[in-house]
């Protein structure tokens, strides 16, 4: 037995099923641990590709995922995905590899000082220097990945370690996380502040989407009987059809949704992360701030609650219900205005413009998938779109980076989503500048075998920071590109390829692609004058009509 063969018993002791990655020859004697262990390696063409999978996998189970890659350059292109589970708190474990530690062979050929660079991106980052500490550091490694707030953690096995001949050593077991609930006297305080409330709302930020929450969090939604509307990453934590939702904050201020948080005087914010772009801002004269969350609140210029219920959230909530169900008179008074907020969302869903509208693409997406298919997007300009209009009926089925907020994460983090729910319709949603930075994993989609679709939407540009520079005033330069033939593109993938050349043919080609199983491309072309037309000129003369009528 060596120090792989440790590390990877560890790593079954933890009831790793799969890990992903890219090896390198300083990881061969791990490689051959895995060849001979129950946990499936799956290469991936690009380190990157890999730690977004695996994180993707620790934010929709709870379990870290585990990926793997060689030193220096394989590490150096695990670190997006690293800072990608850092801001987005998925719980992942990185194993890198390095040149001996004993003695130096190779001087200091491919040596780069991984753990220093992980260490700002990580929970925490180790070296192992001796196979006796293996069974423990992986243990901690997994604990501290999956206790809140979740996140990353990087171990570096270096080569002579990982070869080197060790006894056996039993792993350690793992123990359940207990989570403290918040103190009576806190959720005392906390009911009071509820129970003065003339407008209460209920805000659901990124951490409501843990996955185990979405019940607890419908349960008190629903007996309490306050309106709520979540951040970005927090929507579909809340199981839909309770008339409660008013809407999602894509937009920092001035959207429809924000009638809503401007009139409310307090706001329940559950599970909010300021690694979020913020869903409002706080000022001196905003709404009162209650924080219920598994750890404090960061203070930042633009959110500062005023009360703090700390602990586990689900029961938290529960105790908290406890004290208030049927006490609330004015927990509906903001209500009569979802209608309005929503009914102004929906505007131009149908339009049969070509290329097709944003809000069209979101309404046909829509259509096709099922209450519990999940769409997984990219970054870019439609990822507004679809986080302000896509409407969501079960937690966890729009996945979306407003943390790190990378290009290249959709499709990865699709096909994890795919290989986790395989009865599921999974829907990748790229812009065709984000796409391009992984495309290389249809390749690995392809291999893998999934059922997934990926829809790019084509407006040859890095359409986003396009239109921001048209909004800031300044002349159109520099973000505009060609793009490859998609379909042909698919093709040499072996993978099916379509293009939607009408408005009314995007359902279709959509509803062709689910229903043909394995993976399928998609290429739509989109028309990104809504943007100014609705995002700007319309939400600034709403303002400017909202400030006259207060
Ligand atoms: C890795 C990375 N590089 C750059 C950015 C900055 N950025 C945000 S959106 C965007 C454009 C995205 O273009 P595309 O994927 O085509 O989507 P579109 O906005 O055109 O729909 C860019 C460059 C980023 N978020 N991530
Ligand atoms: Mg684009």
């Amino acid at each position: 037995m060596n120090g792989a063969d440790l590390l990877v018993a560890a790593l079954e002791n933890e009831g790793v099923k799969q890990i992903f990655g890219v090896p390198g020859e300083e990881n061969l004697d791990i490689v051959e641990a895995l060849r001979r262990s129950s946990i499936k390696l799956v290469l991936t063409r690009h380190e990157q590709a890999a730690a977004f999978m695996a994180a993707t996998q620790g934010r929709l189970t709870g379990e870290p995922g585990v990926c793997l890659s060689t030193l220096g350059p394989g590490a150096l292109n695990l670190t997006t995905g690293a800072a990608y589970a850092q801001l987005g708190a998925m719980p992942m474990v990185m194993i890198t590899g390095q040149k001996g530690i004993l003695s130096r062979k190779q001087a200091r050929f491919q040596v780069v000082d991984v753990v220093s660079t992980m260490t700002p991106l990580t929970k925490m980052a180790d070296q192992i220097v001796s196979p006796a500490t293996i069974p423990s550091i992986v243990r901690e490694a997994f604990r501290v990945a999956q206790q809140e707030r979740r996140g990353p953690v990087h171990l570096e096995l270096p080569e002579d370690i990982a070869a080197e001949e060790t006894p056996e050593i039993p792993p350690v077991p793992p123990h359940p996380i207990a989570q403290p609930v918040a103190h009576p006297a806190a959720l005392d305080r906390a009911a009071g502040l509820i129970l003065q409330a003339e407008r209460p709302l209920v805000m659901l930020g990124a951490a409501a989407s843990r996955p185990h929450l979405a019940e607890a969090l419908s349960d008190f939604v629903n007996r309490l009987q306050i309106p709520f509307f979540n951040t970005q990453m927090g929507k579909g934590a809340v199981a839909g059809g309770s008339g409660l939702y008013m809407g999602t904050a894509a937009l920092t201020e001035r959207d429809y949704v924000h009638d809503a948080i401007d009139r409310a005087d307090l706001i329940i914010s559950v599970g909010h992360d300021t690694v979020e772009k913020p869903p409002f801002l706080m000022g001196p004269d905003g709404p009162r701030v209650l924080h219920v969350g598994y750890l404090p609140a960061t203070v930042e210029e633009v959110y500062f609650p005023h009360a703090e219920l700390i602990g586990d959230v689900g029961p938290t909530l529960a105790l908290l219900a406890d004290r208030l169900e049927g006490k609330l008179p004015r927990a509906g008074a903001l209500l009569p205005l979802r209608e309005q907020i929503l009914g102004r969302i929906g505007d131009r869903a149908e339009e049969s413009r070509y290329p097709l509208t944003p809000q069209r693409i979101v309404r046909d997406v829509r259509q096709v998938m099922p209450e519990d298919g999940i769409v997984c997007l990219d970054n870019g300009m439609y990822k507004i779109w679809f986080a302000r209009n896509y409407r969501t009926r079960v937690a966890n089925t729009v996945l979306l980076d407003n943390a790190l907020a990378t290009m290249g994460a959709g499709l990865p983090s699709a096909m994890m989503a795919a290989m986790l729910c395989p009865t599921r319709r999974v829907l990748a949603v790229c812009g065709d500048g984000g796409f391009m930075m992984n495309s290389q994993e249809l390749e690995t989609a392809a291999r893998l075998e999934l059922n997934l679709v990926v829809l790019i939407v084509q407006d040859n540009a890095f359409g986003m920071i396009r239109w921001k520079q048209a909004t800031d005033g300044f002349p159109d330069f520099g973000l505009t590109f060609g793009n490859p033939d998609f379909v042909a593109y698919a093709k040499a993938y072996g993978v099916k390829g379509s293009r939607v050349e009408s408005a009314d043919g995007l359902a279709p080609t959509l509803e062709a692609a689910f229903a043909g199983g394995g993976v399928h491309l998609v290429t739509v072309p989109i028309d990104y004058s809504e943007n100014m037309r609705v995002l700007v000129d319309e939400l600034r003369a709403h303002a400017s009509k909202s400030g006259e009528r207060s």
